[in-house]
C-alpha cells in the first residue's frame, strides 16, 4: 500500500506540474525530469520505487495500441474449437482406467496467448528459418489440438495422446526424441525453456555475427508459467539476455496466479515482482494485465482511486475474484473505496465477472506481442495476467484445477456453451473432436493465416546436411604419441580441437565453449588465435594487451567463454548441437568443464539435451578422484561416467592416451555428422602429465568399442584392466607381479559404460532367439581363449566397472574410488582409495592365491612386500 499521503494539496500541485511536462513537451521530457530528481533523491540515500515498478495495469496506454488487422470473431471461433479439442483429448485419454493424465487448465489459460502468436506472429518454416518456440509443457494438449485443425494431426493421433509404446502416439509434453519432427524443445521440466531460449537467442546472434546463418528477423519465443518462474534456472540467465541485449528474445509469463498446489504469490503480486526483476536485467517489460473490458472503467477512474485498489490487491484474493464470482468481486474489491464501487454500479454482477484478464483479450495480446516484435535493443517480457482453468465452469481458478484432467458433465457442458460448440446434449458424454469441414471458412482461415507466416508449426527439420569429415592430419599426429614429452590428455583434446578449428572444411563449425576455466585447461592460446564472443566487441584495452596470449573479445569471435555459469554455458552447447536441425546448420561444439561441475550439477539440462538429439562434445576435464590431487572433496569426480551413462545417447569415454582420444573424436564425429547418428559424447581427461605412447597396430576398433589389449604377455595368468589415468597404475602392477614371476596382460577400457551397453544389447538378442546361435558379448571374445582372473581399476566407483562383470566369465575383481575426495598428492590418494599399483598387485595375489594359482607362501611375501595393512581404514567410510 502506498504510504499515507501527508498533504494531498501538494501532492496534487506536483501532480500538476508533471502532467502539464506530459502534455506540452511529451513523456520523453517528463521522464528525463523525473530521473533528474531521482538521482537528486539518491544522493540523500533514497531509492525511489517507480524505476522498477510501473502501476499494476497495462504497460501500453490503450491510445497506443497497434489495432489486431484480422477478424476477431473468425478468430474466436477457430480458438474455441482448439480449446475444446485440447479438452476433448485429455478428457478421453482419461475417460477409461489407464489413467493416464494430462492437463486442461494450463492451455485454457494460455490458449489466447498461443493463438495470436500463430495468427499474426509465429513465422513458419517454409522457405525461411522458422521462429524458435519453446512452448509450455503443460499445454501440449492445445498445441496438439490446433495441429488437428490444420490437418496434420487426426482424430486418431489425438486418442493416442499419452500412449506412445504400441503406436506412435502424441507424447505427454514436448519431447523431440518421441516426436522428431514435431518438437524441437523439451521444456516440461520447470525453468529448463526458459534458460535454453536464453541461449538460444545468444547463440542465434553469435551465429548471424560470424557469418554462418544470418538472423533476419527471426525470433526466440519462450512461453513459461508465472510458477516455474521460482526455478533458479529461469531466471538465473535474465542478466545476460539483458546485457547482450537479446532483442530477437521473447518471454510470455503466463500469469495465472497458479502453481499446482495453490496461488504462486498469495500475499504477493507476482507480476509485479517479476516486472521489477526483469527491468532491473533491462528488459523491456509488457504487462498485459486487464482486458479491454476494463478500459471505459479505467477512464473513469479520474482519482486514481481504482488503481490504488490494483496496486494493492493480493494475487491470493484475485485468485478468489474469478473463483467466486462478481458480487464477491464487488464486495471485496471495488468496495475496498467508496469511488471505485460508483464506478461499477451500474454493472451486473455478471458483468463485473466477466470483466476480461488481459491474457484473454486477443486485442490486448495482439498490442503488446506488436510492440515486442517492433522493438530493438533488448529483450522483450509479457507478462499476462490470465485465469487457470478458463472456462471450465466451477473449477475455473480453484486450488486443485492444475491436475484437473476428468470435468462432471456440468462443467462440459459450461464449457461448451461459453464457446459455442456445436455439440449437442446427446452427443455431448462422448466428448467428439469437433473439425469443421475442409472447405468451411473457418478452415479456409485458419490455413490462410499459417500460409502467410510460413505454414505450420510445430516442425522439426529431421534431415540434416551430411559433413565432410576432417583432414585426418588433425588426429594422425596424435597416434604417434608424444615423443618423450609429458603431456596432459586435456591438452591433447585441446590440441585435436585447435587444429580441427583451422581444417578448411570443417573449421568454422568448430565451436570451444568455457565456463571460465580456458586456463586451467590450457585453452588460453585460443583467446588470441580465434577470439572470444562479444557481442559488443571490446571496448577496452584488455590489461594483458602486450601479451601474447591476450584477452581478445570480438564480435567474430569464435569461442564462446560463458562465464561462471555451468547450466548456461550447457545451454549453449545444446544450441549449438541441435543447429543442425534448428539452423538446418550442423555445428561441432566443444564444451570443455571441470567434470565434477558437468553432469553432477547440470544432469537434467543433460538429459534434454538427449531428448533435443543434440550432436556435440562435451569434455569432463580434470577428470577422477584422485587425479585432481590437490583440489579436494568438491573438486574431486569419481562418478561423472555413472551419470553420463543414465542418459541413452550419450557415449562416454574414459581414455588414458592422446592417441585414444584422437580416435574417438574422429569416430564421433563420424557417427554423428556423416552417418548422423543421435549421439553425443561425453570425454573426460586428465590434468596429469605424462607419456603417450604410439598407437598399437590395429587398436582402433578396441578404443571405439570400450576396450583392446595394450600389454600382451606370454603366459598370462591375470588380465589387468584399467582406465583413464589409473591405466598407467595397471602398467605399473604388471611390472611390480613379474617380479614374483607372474605374467599379465594389460587391457585398456576406454569404456566399460559401452562395453555394458554391448552386453546388454548380446544377452538380449540371445535371449529372444535362443534357437540361433549363440553371440557372444565383446568382453566375452576378448577374454574367451583364455578365462584368467580379471582385475579391474578405475579412478571412478567401482560399480562403473562393475558394469562388465555379467560378461567376464572369470573371477572378476573390481577396484575404485567409492567416497568422498579429498586433497593430497596423487600418490597418496591412490593409496587411500587403493587403486594404486601396490593394491592393483594385493587384489592380483589375492585372486590368483583363490584361485590356486599362487601359494600361501607367495601371496604372504607379496603382502610384505607392499605392506598391506589389514586394519587399514575403509575409504568409503571416512
Ligand atoms: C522441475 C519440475 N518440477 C516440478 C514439476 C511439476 N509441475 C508440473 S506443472 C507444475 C506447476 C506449474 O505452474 P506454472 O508454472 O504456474 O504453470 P501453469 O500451469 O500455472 O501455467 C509443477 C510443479 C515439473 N514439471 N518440473
Ligand atoms: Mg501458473
Amino acid at each position: 500500500m502506498n504510504p499515507e499521503d501527508k498533504d494531498p494539496i501538494e501532492t496534487s500541485e506536483w501532480l500538476e506540474a508533471i502532467n502539464s511536462v506530459i502534455e506540452e513537451e511529451g513523456v520523453d521530457r517528463a521522464s528525463f525530469l523525473m530521473t533528474k530528481l531521482a538521482k537528486r533523491l539518491n544522493e540523500e540515500g533514497a531509492i525511489p520505487t517507480y524505476n522498477l515498478t510501473t502501476p499494476f495495469r497495462n504497460s501500453i496506454p490503450l491510445k497506443e495500441e497497434a489495432q489486431m488487422p484480422g477478424d476477431l470473431f473468425m478468430e474466436r471461433r477457430i480458438r474455441s474449437l482448439i480449446r475444446w479439442n485440447a479438452l476433448a483429448l485429455v478428457l478421453r485419454a482419461n475417460k477409461n482406467d489407464d489413467d493416464l493424465g494430462g492437463h486442461i487448465s494450463t492451455f485454457s489459460s494460455a490458449a489466447t496467448l498461443y493463438d495470436v502468436g500463430f495468427n499474426y506472429f509465429f513465422r513458419g518454416s517454409e522457405g525461411q528459418l522458422e521462429d524458435l518456440i519453446y512452448y509450455q509443457g503443460h499445454s501440449s494438449p492445445g498445441i496438439y489440438a490446433r495441429s488437428f485443425l490444420e490437418g496434420y494431426l487426426h482424430e486418431e493421433d489425438l486418442d493416442n495422446f499419452r500412449r506412445e509404446v504400441k503406436k506412435p502416439g502424441l507424447s505427454s509434453y514436448p519431447h523431440p526424441w518421441l516426436m522428431p519432427d514435431y518438437w524441437q524443445f523439451p521444456t516440461v521440466s520447470m525453468g529448463l525453456g526458459p534458460i535454453m531460449g536464453i541461449y538460444q537467442a545468444h547463440i542465434m546472434r553469435y551465429m548471424s555475427a560470424r557469418g554462418l546463418v544470418p538472423r533476419n528477423n527471426r525470433k526466440v519465443w519462450v512461453f513459461c508459467g508465472d510458477g516455474e518462474m521460482d526455478e533458479p534456472e529461469s531466471k538465473g540467465a535474465i542478466a545476460l539476455a539483458g546485457r547482450e541485449s537479446l532483442e530477437n528474445l521473447i518471454f510470455v509469463i503466463n500469469c495465472n496466479l497458479q502453481r499446482l498446489d495453490g496461488p504462486v504469490r498469495g500475499n504477493g503480486k507476482i507480476i509485479q515482482e517479476l516486472e521489477g526483476s526483469f527491468r532491473g536485467a533491462g528488459w523491456n517489460v509488457i504487462k498485459v494485465v486487464w482486458g479491454r473490458k476494463w478500459d471505459p472503467i479505467m477512464a473513469k477512474d479520474k482519482e486514481g482511486k481504482l488503481q490504488d485498489i490494483m496496486d494493492a490487491v493480493l494475487d491470493g484474493e484475485m485468485q478468489n475474484f474469478k473463483a467466486k464470482g462478481g458480487a464477491y468481486t464487488r464486495e471485496n474489491f471495488f468496495a475496498k473505496d467508496p469511488d471505485a464501487l460508483k464506478i461499477v454500479e451500474d454493472l451486473t454482477d455478471e458483468d463485473i465477472y466477466r470483466l476480461n484478464r488481459g491474457g484473454h483479450d486477443p486485442y490486448k495480446v495482439y498490442a503488446a506481442y506488436h510492440k515486442a516484435v517492433n522493438s530493438s535493443g533488448a529483450p522483450t517480457v509479457i507478462l499476462a495476467l490470465t485465469t487457470k482453468g478458463y472456462g471450465v465452469g466451477s473449477r475455473e481458478a480453484d486450488n486443485t484445477t492444475h491436475q484437473v484432467k476428468k470435468l462432471s458433465l456440468d462443467n462440459i457442458k459450461a464449457f461448451r456453451d461459453k464457446f459455442n460448440i456445436p455439440v449437442t446434449d446427446e452427443d455431448i458424454e462422448q466428448i467428439p473432436y469437433v473439425r469443421p469441414p475442409e472447405d468451411s471458412p473457418e478452415m479456409q482461415y485458419l490455413k490462410k493465416t499459417r500460409a502467410k507466416l510460413g505454414g505450420p508449426i510445430p516442425r522439426r527439420r529431421k534431415e540434416s546436411k551430411v559433413l565432410k569429415m576432417p583432414d585426418d592430419k588433425s588426429f594422425s599426429k596424435l597416434y604417434q604419441g608424444s615423443e618423450g614429452r609429458s603431456i596432459s590428455t586435456t591438452m591433447a583434446t585441446v590440441r585435436v580441437i585447435t587444429d580441427l578449428l583451422k581444417d578448411k572444411e570443417l573449421g568454422k563449425r568448430i565451436v570451444p565453449i568455457v565456463p571460465d576455466e580456458a586456463r586451467t585447461f590450457g585453452m588460453e592460446a585460443l583467446f588470441r588465435q580465434v577470439g572470444i564472443y562479444s557481442s559488443a566487441g571490446q571496448n577496452y584495452e584488455p590489461e594483458d594487451a602486450d601479451k601474447v596470449m591476450w584477452y581478445k573479445e570480438s564480435k567474430e569471435g569464435v569461442m564462446l567463454e560463458e562465464g561462471i555459469t555451468e547450466a548456461g554455458a550447457f545451454s549453449a552447447w545444446t544450441a549449438l548441437a541441435t543447429a543442425y536441425t534448428n539452423y538446418d546448420f550442423p555445428m561441432i561444439p566443444f564444451y570443455l568443464f571441470y567434470s565434477m561441475f558437468g553432469f553432477q550439477r547440470i544432469h537434467d539440462l543433460a538429459w534434454a539435451a538427449g531428448d533435443s538429439q543434440a550432436k556435440g562434445f562435451l569434455i569432463g576435464a580434470t577428470s577422477g578422484r584422485t587425479t585432481l590431487n590437490g583440489e579436494g572433496l568438491q573438486h574431486q569426480d569419481g562418478h561423472s561416467h555413472i551419470l553420463s551413462s543414465t542418459i541413452p545417447n550419450c557415449l562416454s569415454y574414459d581414455p588414458t592416451f592422446s592417441y585414444e582420444i584422437a580416435v574417438i573424436i574422429k569416430d564421433g564425429i563420424q557417427k554423428m555428422y556423416v552417418e548422423q547418428k543421435n549421439y553425443f559424447y561425453y570425454i573426460t581427461t586428465m590434468n596429469e602429465n605424462y607419456e603417450h605412447p604410439p598407437m598399437p597396430e590395429g587398436a582402433e576398433e578396441g578404443i571405439i568399442k570400450g576396450m583392446y589389449k595394450l600389454l600382451p604377455a606370454k603366459k598370462p595368468v591375470i588380465r589387468l584392466l584399467g582406465s583413464g589415468s589409473i591405466l598407467n597404475e595397471s602398467i605399473k602392477a604388471k611390472e611390480l607381479l613379474s617380479t614374483y614371476g607372474v605374467e599379465s596382460e594389460v587391457w585398456s577400457v576406454t569404456s566399460f559404460n559401452l562395453l555394458r551397453k554391448d552386453g546388454m544389447e548380446v544377452e538380449r538378442i540371445n535371449q529372444l532367439n535362443p534357437t540361433k546361435k549363440e553371440q557372444k558379448t565383446y568382453v566375452e571374445e576378448c577374454f574367451e581363449d583364455n578365462p584368467i582372473p580379471v582385475v579391474a581399476s578405475t579412478d571412478y566407483m567401482r560399480s562403473y566397472a562393475e558394469q562388465i562383470r555379467p560378461y567376464v566369465n572369470s573371477d572378476y575383481t573390481v577396484l575404485g574410488t567409492d567416497g568422498f575426495g579429498r586433497s593430497d598428492s596423487r600418490e597418496s590418494l591412490r593409496e587411500f582409495f587403493e587403486i594404486d599399483a601396490n593394491s592393483i598387485v594385493r587384489a592380483a595375489a589375492y585372486t590368483l592365491h583363490k584361485n590356486k594359482i599362487m601359494d600361501k607362501a607367495q601371496l604372504k611375501k607379496v603382502y610384505d612386500d607392499i605392506e598391506v595393512d589389514p586394519l587399514k581404514p575403509n575409504p568409503w567410510e571416512v
